[in-house]
């Protein structure tokens, strides 16, 4: 498998040469500053790549190539949006970079309500707290339908909650909840968030699944013919959130995505993480059943509450057996042509000083892809 490190651009506190020292062959990233919908230029994509490649890595993977809301919400004109995609597409390939990792989440990308929360032995960790996230969307968002969504329990907490939090707590967790967009341009307030989640009044899953298609329709011809894969990453968590529908969250979702358009190119990035936050999801199962089709992993674990919490495990530790992940992985036919990472990390030893994109932390990273290396390589990976 191909060791690949997750590189914020030339912003990034970590540099290029000190992913080297990682032991990484690969860097995954993402033009970052060009908002949502506009095209990659061919030049803008060459220079990247020249950083990547002069520091003696090789660019693996895009990610993302954003998908625009228009195009999630199935507005009427979409044609400008899919042809800049597909240019995207285009002059990525005509950069030798065929891997492009995206997701089809309405508004918001991984969601936590905490970003530190503290773990046993020290550091800290990504967290997702139901009564938290149920006390923003009830009381913050107003969204009482949202009741509905938890259990008894997380709802009682999350009034405690609420009573209790100084303006300060409503702003952190505000910012908590709109930390999953990193480099993204759209942060929502909560007014900016109510007003960007109108623009969904009406589409349900049923639609979502439809708007989807009609993307994978006007995008995969264009891959098969640049020899290009794309992959879609599972939804974080996997669940229905802010009453937005979410629809790459189970196999079952997996299964439909892949029979929509039934080729190669149309492929999947298996987030361990993601999917492994819903107890049903039998992550290695997942992994071993769609592994034709899997064009890039994310490996990382969590670790699930009765509550619908959960918080985000050391990388072989928690709910997923990330060996037999990887075995599964492996399995596969191009297995060990994978590219992987891993995807986040626990802020530990002197990450808290290093200012780095929440979530990519420096030496919780390198600790994962230290111990995912043992994992592969004493399974002939
Ligand atoms: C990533 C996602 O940080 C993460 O959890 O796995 O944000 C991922 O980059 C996007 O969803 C892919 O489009
Ligand atoms: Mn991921």
């Amino acid at each position: 498998m191909i060791e690949t490190w997750r590189w914020y651009g030339p912003l990034d506190p970590i540099t290029l040469p000190q992913i080297v020292q990682t032991g990484a062959a690969g860097i995954v990233t993402a033009l970052h500053d060009i908002p949502y919908g506009a095209v990659w230029s061919r030049e803008a994509i060459a220079e990247r790549h020249e950083m990547i490649r002069d520091a003696g890595l090789t660019w693996e993977v895009v990610e993302s190539l954003p998908v625009h809301e228009a195009i999630k919400r199935g507005d009427s004109d979409l044609d400008m949006l899919f042809a800049n995609y597909r240019q995207s597409m285009a002059n990525l390939a005509a950069e030798g970079i065929t891997t492009i990792c995206y997701n089809f989440m309405p508004l918001l990308d991984w969601t936590r309500t905490d970003l530190h929360a503290p773990v046993a032995n020290g550091g800290t960790c990504l967290r997702f707290e139901a009564a938290k996230m149920a006390a923003f969307e009830i009381y913050m968002l107003g969204r009482d339908a949202a009741r509905e969504d938890y259990s008894a329990q997380a709802v009682e907490q999350a009034g405690v909650w609420f009573q209790a939090a100084h303006e300060d707590d409503r702003a952190a967790l505000l910012n908590s909840i709109m930390s999953g967009l990193p480099g993204a341009f759209d942060r929502y307030d909560i007014a900016g968030l109510k007003t960007a989640l109108k623009g969904y009044d009406g589409i349900g899953r049923a639609a979502l699944r439809e708007n989807y298609k009609r993307f994978l329709d006007e995008i995969i011809p264009t891959a098969q013919e640049l020899g290009m894969k794309m992959c879609v990453h599972p939804d974080d968590p996997p669940r229905d959130i802010l009453g937005l529908p979410r629809i790459v969250s189970t196999a079952e979702d997996i299964a439909w995505i892949m029979a929509a358009v039934d080729a190669p190119e149309n492929g999947l990035t298996l987030c361990s993480g993601s999917l492994g936050a819903n107890p049903s999801n039998d992550v290695p199962a997942i992994a071993a059943r769609f592994a034709e089709r899997i064009h890039f992993a994310h490996l990382r674990n969590t670790r699930s509450e009765a509550d619908g919490s959960f918080e985000e495990a050391e990388h072989l530790e928690g709910d997923t057996d990330m060996v037999a992940v990887v075995r599964a992985l492996l399995a596969g036919e191009n297995g060990r042509d994978i590219p992987f990472r891993p995807d986040h990390g626990h802020e530990i030893l002197m990450d808290a000083d290093l200012g780095t994109v929440v979530g990519y932390p420096l030496i919780g990273r390198l600790r994962g892809l230290a111990e995912l290396r043992g994992v592969a390589r004493a399974l002939g990976g």
